[in-house]
């Protein structure tokens, strides 16, 4: 019983700061996205490209979550946009708390969208809202087409899923007919996009569809 009520209250703690934390943005006008996948499917290479596409248009910021690490936050660094690095010391996903303490070293009168990388990991980071307007899932091709039924809490969550590393799917067997179907099965609203980071395809219409959707909140 212990137990239970010591998980309740890391939740309840962490959904009033994300409240919070959603208000504060709410005020600032800032749209924010809740970028999530398992390790290595292509969120910071879909960041480095999206930001190159929108940093003239929109003024971005991003929040990196890495184990341990500010590898993800140098890439980002390069592109010219504030970020910041939270660590999260072996913690599996971002919670409110961290992004609490991420968001007082950025300016937040200076952006209309807010980044969140989470941490890789296809399963905990969909259990803790943080504040974002939209989460946005990736899965990439090399991962397998089962991962979406098997993970399926974050494919569920999302406004979008980003199919990635297109130029990688003659290699595998991944079945792009079963993928659509179960994307279908667990989330029929989720716009779907597929990408190549190194071939750079897929990624203009991401850009419009993200640009609409922050003008859909404001
Ligand atoms: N072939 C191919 N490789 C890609 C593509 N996108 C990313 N990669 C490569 O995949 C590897 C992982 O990419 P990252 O962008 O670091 O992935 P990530 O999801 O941010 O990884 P974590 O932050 O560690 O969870 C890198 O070696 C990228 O160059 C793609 O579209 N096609
Ligand atoms: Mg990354």
């Amino acid at each position: 019983m212990g137990e239970i009520k010591v998980v309740t209250n890391i939740l309840n703690s962490n959904n009033k700061l994300t409240a919070q934390n959603r208000k504060l943005l709410d005020e600032k006008g800032i749209y924010v996205i809740n970028l999530m996948s398992s390790p290595g499917s292509g969120k910071t290479s879909i960041l480095e490209k999206v930001i190159l596409k929108l940093k003239n248009d929109l003024r971005m910021a991003v929040i990196e979550g890495d184990l341990y690490t500010t590898k993800d936050a140098e890439r980002i660094e390069a592109q010219g946009i504030p970020v910041v690095q939270i660590n999260t010391g072996g913690a599996c996903h971002l919670d409110g708390n961290m992004i609490k303490n991420a968001l007082e070293s950025l300016n937040l009168d200076e952006i209309d969208i807010l980044i969140i990388e989470n941490v890789g990991n296809l399963v905990c980071p969909a259990e803790f809202d943080i504040g974002e307007d939209m989460k946005i899932t990736v899965l990439s091709t090399a991962e397998g087409n089962d991962k979406p039924l098997k993970y399926p809490l974050m494919f569920e969550k999302s406004g979008a899923v980003i199919l990635n590393k297109i130029d990688l799917i003659e290699y595998t067997n991944f079945s792009r007919e079963e993928f659509y179907n179960d994307i279908k099965s667990i989330n029929a609203n989720a716009a779907v996009f597929e990408t190549s980071c190194v071939k750079d395809q897929g990624i203009e219409e991401l850009c419009v569809w993200l640009k609409s959707q922050i003008k859909l909140k404001s």
